[in-house]
């Protein structure tokens, strides 16, 4: 896969290798707005525990050949995704109907392994990637050109940027308001975010990465919309089966297997269970994020319901511009 070769950054792993490291942080460009400080690195903005856990898998993450990687930007259907992905994959392991199917006991996020967030996959511990058996399927919310240049497959999901923008807001202030912090409004989160100010932003150049990479590599790279998987999942479950090297016999798509999978992934069925509304996730050593917080509408267009048309058009035609003769379009 074409990505663009890692920049320095500085090797680590003992107490004066981490002193290093948090030098090379500070000496980063900073910005104040949103809850967390956020960290100007490679052209994105890092929370500070992330940028460590990025700096850190591009110095030991090895990617093999056969690895599976789902990339998104947060808040535009990671769980979802690892959901359908993980069933997809492992259903010659994991029948759908299986009373022991780990969908039922274990919240999708635990299931796919973060690259770059270390103990995202429950409690504190912490997922050895090298020591899991290929073919691996990983998560990252990096953007491209901080993956290594490697010849993984990845499946790029992203999602209207308005809906993007009003789910991180509430993500954003349900981690504040546990932590005794007041909320960010909906007006200083839009200013931020359209200047491309945003937790892994700017929202459209990591779009643009993956999208470039998929028209170029379409067979290294699948782009996905939430949207599309919201108005037809069983098409895309079909379309990743495909991509996975997995694809549905003729005898499983006699039985349904496409609509099952698209079922068991559905909000309604995952928030009806009560792995994901008790217990949490542990984003680094120190934010805890409960399973239920993954979960809030999952819908198409609850923008309308947060912002005004002006500033829906704003952004529009902001995304619009910055995506202009790409060929992808929002
Ligand atoms: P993350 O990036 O922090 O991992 P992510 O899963 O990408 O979060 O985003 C959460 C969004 O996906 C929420 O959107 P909302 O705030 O607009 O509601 C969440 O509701 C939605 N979501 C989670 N699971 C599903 C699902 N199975 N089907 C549809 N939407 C889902």
């Amino acid at each position: 896969m074409a990505m663009a070769q890692p920049a320095a950054a500085p090797p680590m792993s003992s107490p004066e290798e981490e002193r290093l490291q948090e030098d090379f942080i500070s000496s980063l460009p900073s910005r104040e707005g949103w809850p967390q400080t956020l960290i100007q690195y490679e052209g994105y903005w890092f929370k500070p525990k992330i940028l460590e856990g990025v700096l850190r898998a591009r110095r030991a993450f090895t990617p093999r050949a056969d690895d599976v990687v789902l990339a998104t930007q947060p808040k535009c259907g990671t769980t979802w995704l690892k959901a359908l992905a993980f069933t997809v994959a492992t259903r010659s392991r994991h029948g759908l109907g299986a009373a022991d199917h780990p969908l039922l006991t274990r919240h999708p996020q635990h299931l796919v392994p973060f690259i770059e967030i270390p103990g995202a996959t429950g409690g504190d511990d912490r997922v050895d990637l090298g020591a899991l058996p290929s073919p691996r399927l990983l998560a990252t919310h990096m953007p491209m050109s901080l993956l290594p240049p490697a010849g993984c497959r990845v499946v790029y999901l992203c999602r209207d940027p308005k809906d993007t923008l009003v789910s991180r807001l509430h993500f954003e202030n349900k981690l504040a308001a546990r932590g005794g912090g007041g909320g960010l409004s909906m007006d200083d989160a839009f200013g931020m975010f359209c200047e491309g100010f945003s937790p892994y932003g700017p929202f459209w150049d990591h779009c643009l990465e993956y999208w470039e990479e998929s028209v170029a590599r379409p067979d290294a790279v699948l782009f996905l919309r939430y949207e599309e998987i919201k108005s037809d999942p069983a098409r895309v479950v079909r379309r990743l089966a495909g991509f996975l090297g997995v694809p549905l016999s003729e005898e499983e798509e006699r039985s349904g297997v496409a609509e099952e999978v698209a079922r068991m992934c559905s909000f309604e069925t995952l928030t009806g269970l009560e792995v994901n509304q008790v217990g949490g996730v542990s984003h680094g050593s120190r934010v805890h994020v409960e399973n239920s917080v993954f979960y809030r509408k999952g819908e198409v267009g609850d923008w309308a319901n947060h912002m005004s048309r002006e500033m829906a058009d704003k952004l529009d035609r902001i995304v619009q511009d910055k995506l202009q003769g790409s060929g992808l379009l929002f």
